[in-house]
């Protein structure tokens, strides 16, 4: 029968076959249960015999199984040590792999289609301008002349903040601030935010984004303001778009007109269509000659000074563009819609 000693011997030998073959953190952690585990490890079960042994043997053997276990310990820590900065040799295997395809962020439609109108307008001799979107209750209506309690304020349903301050219901105001900054000749497009208390549907958004135009100088007629939208509007749509320019009212344009362009998801050919109701046109701008009163609270001599302003909504003409039928797709944050418009 073999002696304690020589079983220890055994395990010695086995233990050095065993860890040779060992590469990943996984076998290193089952040779550690085979030889230390608590209940049938190696070393607890020779610890089992050393219990039954006569006394006078029991002190070398515990001596030796002591010390064996110390060295089983050490040996494992170093062996888990080594299996965790040993990188996964699958990775290596094969260096024609393809690598992780990354996903990059790109502009929102809406920013590259806000950045076309900026350069038709910039290659026009424009200039781009900036306001605050929360804006005071004088500059988005008093000084566009809307009097208080006006009727006209009721086309733009508004969000106040107090008394005094409102989120803008449309760049117009910014009108105002340059005008009362700068004398003409102007010639400016302001892009902006601006929010109304609108429901949404397949057209309308509570919060959209608005371009505005302005060009006030000496002799500016309805005939500038015609020209300049019509070729504005074939350069961003191609020369066989539709448009029509229909009377209408701003109180601060006289005379004022709104801009159609022909319906591109129907064409008119849908009595049912949720775009332009069957009408075969949708309205994307409203343009105007800039009222005298409006020069006048902002100090330039109407009788010297002529000028035009417009202000088109940037998601609604955007939705004809791209011939999408829901201006809220917009807004849905849905990779699967946006990343069409990734050029990259
Ligand atoms: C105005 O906001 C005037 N300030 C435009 C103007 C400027 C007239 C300068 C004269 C001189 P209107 O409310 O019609 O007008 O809005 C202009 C455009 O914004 C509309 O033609 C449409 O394209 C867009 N628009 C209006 N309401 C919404 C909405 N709820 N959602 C998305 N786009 C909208």
């Amino acid at each position: 029968m073999s002696t304690l000693q020589d079983k220890i011997k055994e395990y010695r030998q086995l233990f050095t076959d065993l860890a040779s073959k060992v590469k990943e953190a996984k076998e290193a952690e089952e040779l550690r249960q085979l030889f230390l585990g608590r209940k049938k490890g190696h070393l607890t079960l020779l610890f089992e015999e050393l219990k039954n042994l006569p006394l006078e043997e029991k002190k070398a053997a515990g001596k030796a199984l002591n010390e064996f276990k110390e060295e089983i310990q050490k040996l494992m820590t170093e062996l888990e040590q080594k299996c965790q900065t040993r990188k996964p040799e699958r990775l290596i295997d094969d260096l024609t792999q393809p690598g992780r395809k990354l996903y990059w962020g790109s502009p929102h439609p809406i920013t590259l289609f806000q950045r076309e109108i900026e350069r038709i307008f910039i290659s026009m001799g424009f200039s781009v301008e900036e306001g605050p979107e929360i804006e005071t209750d004088y500059y988005n209506f008093e000084a566009l002349n809307f009097p208080p309690h006006h009727p006209a304020r009721d086309s733009w349903d508004t969000l106040y903040i107090n008394d005094k301050l409102l989120l803008r219901t449309h760049t117009s105001p910014v009108q105002i601030r340059v005008m009362e900054k700068k004398k003409p000749p102007i010639r400016i497009i302001i892009p902006g935010k601006v929010f109304r208390r609108e429901t949404p549907d397949p057209t309308h958004l509570p919060m959209f984004y608005q371009v505005e135009g302005l060009v006030v100088d000496k002799g500016i007629t309805f005939a500038h303001l015609k020209g300049t939208l019509e070729y504005f509007i074939k350069a961003l749509f191609g020369e066989k778009i539709k448009l029509r320019f229909r009377p209408s009212f701003f109180p601060f344009t006289e005379p004022s007109a709104e801009v159609d362009i022909e319906c591109i998801v129907c064409h008119g050919q849908d009595p049912h269509c949720r775009v332009c109701g069957g009408s075969g046109w949708k309205e994307i701008l409203g343009a105007g000659m800039v009222d005298p009163q409006v020069f006048k609270n902002v100090n330039i001599d109407p009788e010297k000074y002529s000028g035009w302003a417009f202000g088109l909504g940037i998601d609604r003409m955007a939705m004809f563009a791209f011939q999408i039928p829901e201006i809220r797709y917009f807004y849905e944050n849905d990779l699967r819609f946006l990343r069409q418009f990734n050029r990259k």
